[in-house]
């Protein structure tokens, strides 16, 4: 019962079908099933085929952009639950899409994600230049940047960002963690990120481990 409302959900985005997905998220939550878990196997899933079909040409922008509304409509009602925190504010963090990348989504649920941790996010949208992300960490006081990027060309942005904190001596005060379906491991450390996250709740709990860092060398120093 509980994967066949799943695997119908991972449809209905596939489909595009906002109206459905929405309703199919709604369904899943009164069977009392995790969110994280309505997540995870009901609707990301559902993008890697849209991916694929993408990829092998059976569908064209307009699909994409029509299931990425529909995965937009059903992630809306959970992220009340995601996003609700319990924790005392951990401090500031930032995130964005680099600069050339509209890809949001995945951005989206790690910014949820983040304020679920106990974070004050402050999201700069997509398309993020590198001076954008200075300014607004200098204005925030922020201890964590979450970066995104969704291509093999944007990812090279990544570095672009790390370079102007460098040149602007900010990095020092703040951790940078980098994502994406293209960016790895080896990638975050060649570009001189201090983490990468495979997914959205490990990277808000990368984010956790080092704001309390920072919070503990302050407390020493
Ligand atoms: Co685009 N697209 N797209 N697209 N699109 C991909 C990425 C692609 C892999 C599809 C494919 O060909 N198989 C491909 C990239 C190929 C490559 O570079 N190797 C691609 C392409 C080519 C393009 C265009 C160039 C197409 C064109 O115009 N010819 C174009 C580029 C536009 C641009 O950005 N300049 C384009 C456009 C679009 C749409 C606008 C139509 C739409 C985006 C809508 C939107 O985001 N609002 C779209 C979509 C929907 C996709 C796919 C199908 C789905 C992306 C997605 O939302 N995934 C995608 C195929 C795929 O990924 N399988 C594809 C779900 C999301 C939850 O995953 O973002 O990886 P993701 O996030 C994960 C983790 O990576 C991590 O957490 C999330 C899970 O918890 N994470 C972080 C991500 N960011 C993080 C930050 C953190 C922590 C974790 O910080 C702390």
């Amino acid at each position: 019962m509980d994967s066949e409302i799943l695997l119908d959900l991972q449809e209905m985005i596939i489909e595009g079908d906002h109206v459905g997905s929405r309703e199919l998220v709604r369904e899943a939550l009164d069977a009392g099933l995790d969110p994280h878990t309505v997540l995870t196997q009901g609707m990301i899933p559902a993008m890697d085929v849209v991916g694929y079909r993408f990829q092998t040409g059976a569908i064209f922008i307009p699909e994409m952009l029509i299931a990425a509304r529909a995965m937009k409509a059903g992630i809306a009602l959970l992220q009340p639950i995601l996003g609700a925190s319990s924790a005392a504010p951990l401090g500031t963090a930032v995130i964005g899409t680099v600069q050339g990348d509209v890809h949001d989504i995945g951005k989206n649920l790690a910014g949820l994600m983040l304020e679920g941790a106990g974070f004050k996010v402050v999201d700069l949208g997509v398309d993020v230049r590198p001076e954008q992300v200075v300014q607004t960490v200098r204005e925030s006081g922020a201890c964590v940047i979450g970066l995104s990027a969704l291509l093999t060309t944007t990812m090279l942005n990544m570095a672009g960002v790390i370079q102007a904190l460098n040149e602007a001596d900010l990095h020092h005060a703040t951790k940078v963690l980098v994502g994406g379906a293209p960016v790895t491991a080896g990638f975050a450390k060649e570009i001189g990120a201090d983490g990468y996250a495979p997914d959205a709740a490990s990277g808000a709990e990368m984010a956790r481990m080092f704001a309390l860092e920072i919070r503990a060398k302050a407390l020493s120093a």
